[in-house]
Parts: C-alpha cells; structure tokens; sequence
C-alpha cells in the first residue's frame, strides 16, 4: 500500500485527505497514518494538516523498489523491479535471474556494487549510495549478431534521461560511454546469452555516477559525475524512470527493423567523436584516422589517409589523439 499511497500523493501538488486515502485503499485511518508513518520513517517528507490531509514535501534520494515502482509509467520496463542494497554486479544478478525464469523487462536495481564490471574483464567501480547501477533484462526475438545494437541504444536512453532530467547535454564517445565535458559519467555493459541463431536473453546494464565526487587515481582524469556538472542535486529514481521512458521507446523503434537506420542521425548527433582525429586501438593493428559517424549497424566510419574503414565496436576501443575523448 505504501507504493500506492506515494503514487496518490504525487498525482496532486496539493494535500490528500486521510479519509479519501481510506476510501480508495478501502482500509482504516490508522492504518493509513501507519504506512505514512513508515514513509517518513525511511526519509519521506510529509506533512500532516489537520482538515486537508497529506502533502509530500520531499523525497529522500534513496532507491528502493517502493520508491521506484511508485513512479513509474512505463509500459513493461520495470514491470518487475529487483532491488537489493548491495550486489555484486546488477548484470550478474540479472544473467543468474534470466536462467531462474524471470520476466523480459525486468529490472535490477542496487545501491552499491561489489564486482560491477566493464568491457573485457576491466572493473565498474559503484561507491554505495552515490551512482545508479542498473540492469535491464530482456528477452528479444533478434539474431543474436544484432544484440551489440541494444548497447547503442541505451547511451542514447541514457544521454536523453539525463537531458529531461537536468537540461544538461551529454555526449557519446562511441560506442558506449556517456560524457560530458569529455569526461565519463556512465559506463554500458551488453551481454547476452545465446544459441547460434536465438538469443536466450540480454543484459544491459548501466553505471552512472550520480553523486560520486571522488574517483580512484588510474581514472580520475577521465571520470566526471552528474552532480557535479550540474551544481545540483539529482535524485537518482526520478533519472532512473526517465532513462527508463526513453529505452522503452528507442527499444520498441530498434525490433522494427533490427538495426539503428532510425538513429544514425540523432546518435551522430551526440558523438563527441564526429569529424575528431581518433586511434582506433585495434589490438591486431592500430591505426588512426577521422571518425565520420556510425552506419545503422553501429560501426564507427573511420577515414585514414588511405581508406575508409568500418570499425565494429566488439573488437576495439577508441580514443582522441591526446586523450581519453
Ligand atoms: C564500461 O566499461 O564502461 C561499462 C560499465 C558498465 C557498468 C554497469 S553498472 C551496472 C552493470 N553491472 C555491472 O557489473 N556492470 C554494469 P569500459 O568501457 O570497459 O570502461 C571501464 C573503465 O572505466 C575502467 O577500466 C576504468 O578506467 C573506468 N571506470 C571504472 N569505474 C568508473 C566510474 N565509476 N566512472 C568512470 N569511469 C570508470
């Protein structure tokens, strides 16, 4: 009842009246005032006045299934939440669940990641309490070639949520890493388990830092945090329902057609790599060249002196000339 109550008190900027709450919850005034008391308890503002009734004040910047589930206007994203305080990697969890059965959609939501992960082995570092990790869990009917696609279209989800939410505009250092003033501020991670021609399911998971400040030395230079651009406060749920809104919508555009024709322009439009110098750090041979934007299956156009390559993101990581972006 207390996701309800939340979702009853932000449907109005006005008080909501005990008595109305006991008529839609068709429960008693002390157990309204109970389930209130237990907001306020986990860090919900919310004022009582005698003859009007309840008003929410603030929200507390925690994450939890309630808080999320009482926001939320997806269509099925997030139709069922998992949330633990702490996990080891919200991918992990989200792969270990997908072979338990769970539902496509679900989503895995954590405060603090033990092991969270990047590309190829290297670390996600998840400070409790101060950045968003999260997983989607999905169950697509594509060929499993197509599914590095889907990692493309959550850094588009993710640079829109973060638009909507805060009116800052963010980048993409292609493929997957979100930024903003050339510094990194979230991190993608696809993977996936498939037959040759099936997908079993996919996981996308997204590391964002929010409130982090403080960033160990190898990639301080690198990293940013949203906070900290914009000179503010985020609270994390509301960013994580916006990104949400935008996946599911860029998700349902991608199945059309299995590709990202749809995209092109509007992904070249936020990559911070356009008509820039990069090293394509090939590990059989590196080379460098001018990032001319993705085709509509992902791959970075890149111009040598010579020719025009098509860089596919599986293999290679790519950097500006004289540094990370
Ligand atoms: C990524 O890898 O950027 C993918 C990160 C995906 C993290 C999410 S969190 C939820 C889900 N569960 C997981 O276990 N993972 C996903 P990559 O492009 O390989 O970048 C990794 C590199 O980024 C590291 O080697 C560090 O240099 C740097 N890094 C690590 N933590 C960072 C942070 N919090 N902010 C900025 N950079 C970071």
């Amino acid at each position: 009842m207390k996701v309800e109550i939340l979702a009853a008190l932000r449907e109005t900027d006005g008080y909501v009246s005990g008595q109305d709450l006991c008529e839609k919850f068709g429960v008693s005034r002390t157990a309204i005032w109970k389930a209130i008391n237990q907001l306020k308890l986990s860090g919900y503002e919310i004022e009582a006045v005698q003859n009007r009734g309840y008003r929410i004040v603030s929200t507390p910047d925690i994450l939890s299934e309630n808080e999320l589930r009482s926001i939320r206007k997806t269509k099925w994203l997030g139709n069922k939440i998992i949330y633990e305080p702490v996990m080891v990697s919200t991918n992990t969890k989200a792969m270990q669940l997908a072979e338990e059965g769970v539902p496509h959609g679900t989503l895995v939501v954590t405060d603090k990641q033990m092991s969270g992960r990047g590309r190829r082995g290297r670390k996600w570092e998840t400070p409790a309490g101060l950045a968003i990790a999260m997983t989607f869990l999905l169950r697509p009917d594509i060929i499993p070639n197509n599914a590095s696609m889907l990692t493309i279209v959550a850094a588009m989800a993710v640079v829109k949520g973060i638009e909507a939410e805060t009116g800052l505009r963010a980048g993409i250092k292609w493929p997957n890493d979100v930024v903003i003033n050339r510094k990194k501020v979230c991190g993608i991670l696809t993977e996936m388990s498939a037959q040759s021609d099936y997908v079993n399911h996919i996981v996308i998971g997204i590391g964002i830092n929010v409130h982090v400040n403080e960033f160990p030395e190898e990639f301080q230079d690198m990293a940013t945090s949203l906070d900290s651009e914009y000179g503010k406060k985020i609270n994390r749920s509301a960013l994580i329902e916006r990104i949400c809104e935008f996946f599911e919508d860029y998700y349902e555009v991608f199945l059309q057609t299995e590709d990202l024709a749809a995209f092109v322009k509007e992904y070249n439009s936020y990559l911070v790599n356009l008509n820039q110098s990069v090293r394509v750090l090939d590990p059989k041979e590196p080379f460098e060249g001018k990032a001319r934007g993705i085709t509509a299956r992902g791959e970075l156009l890149v111009d040598t002196w010579e020719s025009r390559r098509l860089v596919s993101s599986g293999e290679v990581s790519v950097r500006g000339l004289y540094g990370y972006v």
